[in-house]
């Protein structure tokens, strides 16, 4: 029995390098059950976090009743996270929604199916025929439905409607990830594999918070650490994390400023002759230009503007630059932050001219967020093209329209999609005026809340929202439709290392609600849409149609599904894309013979300036002759757009708790979870805290240019000048006669980098003020993670108690 509150990563099961890491089976079955208990255990993996941790879920007399992890898979080998082991709860939560609502003047009534669709077919029809016709739609969704549905909106979209207006909450995620690997490599697509943990002999941590975010891979990466040859550490963090206190080396950078170290550390080696010259020649192009530009960072000018030491900085150019084996993984701390694109290629850069891809344990993982984030992608839900095929390419466009048998033109491709913030801009100023949000809550989880709950709210603009609770966002709809979720339907999604898994029906959704993808294709039956021969557009019935549909769009494409197939993924492990005729068992490794996706006829973009976001024509791309090489790109530092200033003095930055899940609509309902992080603090260096008079527990005002907040104080690791909020927390379990606001996107700019168009929720300016003395009573936050307190801080520790007790054996 394990308190996996008390101990979210469980026991050690300890390794060596090029050993496979061995089993451990994790379970957590309510109300003390047992094995005997469950009727039947049914395929699944996880949808609270990209790592794609399988487990089967347990189901006794209809209902859900615990989780196991798979032994068989990949991924895992067993291994569950606290959110896996507890989350599921929320399924059976008595305030999911269970009918569609309605708005009646300043009230959501309960209605029917036939009602509530009917209304959005009545206002879609008059948009369509009145003038700007496709143009009055946008489409908001998530990276957390499945394949099947991302790929049938996908075709709505862009086939039935013709809107380019189309975007996922992977833009606030993992469009920088996509971004990169596009600029660098030519497409998207993960060159890594979960195994290069196994093989390296260094890991770098680039803006990632591992142990809280993806708790598996780091119980993997601790693995190999506690055993015989462990591989060096590195992270890049301003705050005191699990990651950081375990790393051999922690860089604290001020945020906003990757770009300066990450080219600094670039110079040290090149200048130490720590590359490889072969594989440059052979590999990448722009290794001149990327020489002229990191010369412009010694150690001491890092130094002065991410304020590390001058010192740190030569010792990580040597941990990277002398390992043998590097794996480095990029997230929060670099998508979201300054110059984010700029930064994230800055590593794929650094393992460029290491020749340090596409072998074990040399591995990059551009990380995603949500579980998947990968797919939304693939299937062009985020406004891209399916099957990681460029706009820009009309012969793409043209496969499409055979595909699907529409025009050409009705597909849009005139110009990029259009991004998630620029969609709510059209709101905004009045041209979209039919907004469909699918599984995500905006109201608390974009930039600059006031803004969005003011264009959510305007009276011109028809608001869908697809969701399993009455969130912030539902309560501002015109529609509310009741989702059903992971657990109640059937589908498939992909991890950050392609690995992809099927996640079964094990119980029926409650009461009226349906699965998304019946939703979306119900609108399309209602809709009419046709194709070029005067038949349905859409003709499927069920996941497992579209997802052979989906096969053959992908056909041929880097991420070709070809080879996998619904009784294929049932069983045994995962199977990592591309996966096809002649490679029958999936791809560990792309890129393993230095061939990149870059030319001109197969890569997803003609390219941009990393600097500026401008693109590059056909031509222009055509011109560089990649032949098959990867991109350097090299970019000069900016300072973000926004910094301190007298009104606002400290930096804010904001994230996650290894507890919680975005928004909390499912861990604020699981009650392990919820107890153990159960409302928003304000981490503060003790430096600061002291300055500012402010000491633990104590109620604290936070304030930017934008709005306030108040939360209170918890002294810890952080970095001096800067200030961390965890962005979970919106109204939805407050009082509802105390609204006090503690949403840290109250605070946060609307900004975003110009060429992943992701939001920057890692730097904002704010001025902290002690509100109220808290008297002794510590603040809320964890005692595990990033809010960890120095022991003698006298806080009792974030413990679960018996009600979190899990196992964890051998099966
Ligand atoms: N427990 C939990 N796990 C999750 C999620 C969750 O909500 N809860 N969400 C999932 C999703 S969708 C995502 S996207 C991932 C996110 O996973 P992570 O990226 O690991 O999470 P964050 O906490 O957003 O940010 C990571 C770190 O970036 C640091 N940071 C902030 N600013 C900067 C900067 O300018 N430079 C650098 N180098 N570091 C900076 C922060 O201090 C923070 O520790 O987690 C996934 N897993
Ligand atoms: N300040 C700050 N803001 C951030 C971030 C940050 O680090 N700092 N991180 C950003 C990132 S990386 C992300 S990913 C976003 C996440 O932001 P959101 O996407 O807004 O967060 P969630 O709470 O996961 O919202 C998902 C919604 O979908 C619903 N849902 C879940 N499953 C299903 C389903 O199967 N069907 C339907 N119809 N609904 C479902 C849930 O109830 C929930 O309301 O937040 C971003 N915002
Ligand atoms: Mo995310």
């Amino acid at each position: 029995m394990v308190d996996r509150i008390a101990e979210p990563w469980g026991e050690r099961t300890p390794y060596g390098p090029g050993d496979e890491w061995p089993v451990r089976v994790d379970r957590y079955l309510a109300d003390g059950r047992t094995d005997v208990d469950v009727d039947r255990w049914v395929q699944s993996a996880s949808v609270l976090h990209s790592n794609g941790d399988a487990m089967d879920i347990g189901v006794a007399d209809g209902r859900i009743v615990g989780v196991r992890g798979r032994a068989v898979d990949r991924i895992n080998r067993g291994r569950l996270d606290p959110k896996d082991l507890y989350g599921w709860q929320a399924n059976n939560s008595p305030d999911r929604l269970t009918r569609p609502l309605v708005r009646d003047g300043d009230r959501l009534v309960e209605s029917d199916w036939d009602t509530a669709m009917g209304r959005i077919v009545a206002r879609s029809r008059d948009l369509l025929d009145g003038p700007g016709g496709w143009g009055r739609f946008g489409f908001y969704t998530s990276g957390q439905l499945f394949l099947e549905e991302y790929y049938a909106l996908g075709v709505i979209g862009k086939a039935g409607l013709g809107t380019p207006h189309m975007d996922g909450n992977t833009r606030l995620c993992t469009a920088t990830a996509a971004a990169a690997m596009k600029a660098s490599f030519g497409t998207d697509g993960q060159p890594g594999s979960y195994t290069d943990v196994d093989h390296c002999d260094a890991i770098a941590l680039w803006g990632h918070n591992v142990a809280e975010t993806q708790t598996v891979l780091w119980m993997r990466m601790l693995d190999r650490r506690r055993g015989p040859n462990p591989p060096a550490m590195l992270a890049v963090d301003p705050r005191a994390t699990p990651v950081a206190r375990e790393a051999d080396l922690h860089l604290a950078v001020r945020n906003g400023t990757n770009i300066a170290l990450v080219n600094g550390l670039l110079r040290e080696i090149i200048r130490r002759g720590w590359y490889d010259r072969d594989y440059v020649d052979a590999h990448t192009m722009g290794f001149e230009e990327l020489c002229r530009i990191v010369d412009g960072y010694p150690p001491q000018r890092v130094a002065d503007i991410c304020d590390v030491p001058a010192a740190d900085v030569e010792r990580a150019a040597e941990l990277l630059g002398t390992s043998q084996r590097l794996l480095s993984t990029v997230l929060q701390g670099f998508y979201q932050s300054n110059q984010a694109t700029a930064a994230a290629c800055a590593v794929n850069n650094l393992h460029l001219v290491r020749g340090m891809i596409g072998r074990p344990g040399a591995g990059i993982y551009q990380m995603n967020g949500q579980p998947t984030a990968q797919n939304t992608r693939e299937t062009g839900a985020d406004g891209d093209l399916p099957g990681l095929r460029n706009w820009a390419n009309t012969s793409h466009i043209e496969e499409l329209a055979r595909l699907w048998n529409v025009e050409v033109d009705t597909i849009p491709h005139w110009a990029p999609p259009t991004h998630a913030m620029q969609i709510f801009r059209y709101a905004e100023q009045g041209s979209i005026k039919l907004l469909w949000i699918s599984a995500t809550n905006p109201a608390v989880s974009l930039p600059d809340l006031a803004r969005i709950r003011r264009i959510l709210a305007k009276p011109d603009l028809f608001v869908v929202v697809q969701d399993l609770f009455l969130t912030e966002t539902a309560e501002l709809a015109d529609v509310v439709l009741p989702g059903a979720t992971w657990g109640e339907k059937t589908g498939t999604f992909t991890s950050v290392d392609r690995t992809v898994h099927i996640s079964d029906k094990a119980v029926d959704p409650p009461g009226e609600a349906k699965p998304d993808l019946d939703i979306f294709l119900d609108y399309a039956r209602r809709m009419d849409f046709r194709d070029r021969d005067g038949q349905p557009l859409i003709r499927w019935t069920g996941p497992e149609e579209v997802f052979e549909a989906w096969k053959e769009c992908s056909r041929g494409r880097p991420c070709d599904y070809t080879g996998i197939t619904y009784a294929r993924l049932r069983g045994g492990s995962g199977i990592q894309w591309p996966c096809t005729e002649e490679h029958p068992d999936g791809t560990e490794r792309l890129y393993t013979d230095g061939v990149f996706h870059t030319d001109p006829d197969y890569c997803e973009t003609y390219g941009q300036d990393l600097a500026t976001g401008a693109e590059f024509t056909e031509p222009e791309y055509r011109a560089k002759e990649p032949n098959g090489r990867a991109f350097l790109h090299s970019v000069d530092y900016q300072p973000s757009p926004e910094v301190p200033d007298e009104d606002h003095p400290m930096l804010l930055t904001t994230g996650r708790t290894v507890y919680q899940f975005h928004t909390r609509t499912k861990t604020g309902r699981a009650p392990q979870l919820d107890r153990a992080a159960p409302d928003v603090w304000v981490e503060l260096n003790p430096a600061d805290a002291e300055r500012l008079g402010i000491a633990e527990g104590d109620l604290v005002g936070v304030s930017s240019a934008r709005g306030g907040i108040q939360a209170r104080a918890r002294l810890c690791g952080i970095r001096p000048g800067v200030v961390f909020l965890p962005f979970h927390y919106g109204y939805f379990d407050q009082d509802p006669a105390d609204r006090t606001p503690r949403a840290a996107n109250e605070l946060t700019i609307t900004a975003w980098d110009p060429v992943s168009k992701q939001p920057l929720f890692k730097v904002a300016a704010v001025a902290v003020t002690k509100l109220a003395d808290g008297r002794g009573v510590p603040s809320p936050a964890p005692t595990i993670g990033g809010s960890a307190p120095p022991a003698d801080a006298g806080v009792p520790a974030t413990v679960g108690g018996p009600a979190a007790e899990a196992t964890s054996g051998k099966e």
